[in-house]
């Protein structure tokens, strides 16, 4: 027989647990009790009415409170917001948004100025092309209608430069750098877009399985802004309404996958049409395992 829950040390702060009555409280302890896996239950919970990060704390409550482990959430790049000013290790970057889900931080001054010139610059020594996108079927890199921008990709440390911003990167996310692709630098002039697409590799198309092969899922994605723009190009999440302006210096970080570790439908993401100016940008993917 399962320990009554009255018993249990009623003085731990339970905010969140409690937040849906007491039925929903006894179901989670009563659940984690019999040892059912806290993923399976926070699908059972966000089908009903909770939000996910809600149902993520009130499991970490249970938990806490029946002293069981509390290591049940999946392990993914995420940047902590407890102030308005991220210390980036070199340098201090400005929190400017944040959602918790999906994950999104927008952060001011990730970049300096110079650092900026100094990545188009080296971007431009190796020559920019056409950029092209992953096939799911294949797996191969190819022309696509919907990216009409041209490109460059750095491999992971390739000079100084480089390895200083994906150490800063690293840092703020608390993943290691050995688990992220180069540095890709975008270059899109007006009327040049990026369609609405996902980072993350689709495990059931046949294609992703060479990408997943190495480094496994993409879990997180930064867009470090290296121009300003002067009208268009935002970078646009349409499921959540929401679109980030570029700003020289500046970098959006987003979750590609959520709390369990499944592909992020929220992440549906893309470049919006440049209008006037020319944006450039640097994307950096950070995978599961090492790259
Ligand atoms: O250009 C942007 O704002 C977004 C870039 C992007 O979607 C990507 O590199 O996956």
């Amino acid at each position: 027989m399962s320990t009554p829950v009255a018993k249990l040390e009623p003085t731990l702060s339970c905010t969140t647990l409690d937040s849906k009555g007491a039925t929903w409280r006894e179901w989670v302890l009563d659940n984690l009790q019999r040892g059912c896996k806290p993923q399976t239950m926070l699908e059972n919970m966000t089908a009903k009415v909770w939000d996910i990060e809600t149902a993520a704390q009130a499991l970490d409550e249970a938990l806490a409170l029946l002293k069981q482990p509390s290591d049940w959430r999946s392990s993914r790049p995420y940047i902590n917001t407890p102030a308005n000013y991220l210390d980036c290790g070199d340098r201090v970057a400005q929190v400017l948004f944040s959602l918790l889900n999906p994950r999104i931080v927008l952060l001011d001054n990730l970049l300096s100025q110079q650092e900026c010139d100094t990545l188009i610059e080296l971007a431009e020594q190796k020559g920019i092309k056409k950029s092209s996108v992953v096939d799911h079927e294949s797996g191969q890199f190819v022309d696509h209608d919907g990216r009409s921008s041209s490109g460059s990709y750095f491999t992971r440390g390739e000079n100084e430069h480089v390895a200083r911003i994906e150490k800063r990167l690293a840092a703020i996310s608390d993943w290691p750098v050995t688990h992220a692709e180069g540095l890709q630098i975008l270059k899109y002039e007006p009327g040049q877009e990026y369609r609405p697409h996902f980072d993350w590799f689709d495990p059931s198309k046949p294609g992703s399985a060479k990408q997943l092969a190495r480094g496994g899922q993409r879990l997180g994605t930064f867009v470090l802004y290296l121009t300003d723009v002067e009208a268009g190009g935002g970078t646009i999440f349409p499921t959540l309404g929401v679109e980030v302006c570029p700003r020289k210096g500046a970098g959006v970080f987003f979750a590609d996958v959520d709390e369990t570790g499944k592909p992020e439908q929220k992440s549906l993401h893309g470049g919006s049409p440049v209008i006037k100016g020319t944006k450039i940008v640097a994307t950096y993917w950070q995978r599961e395992n090492s790259y």
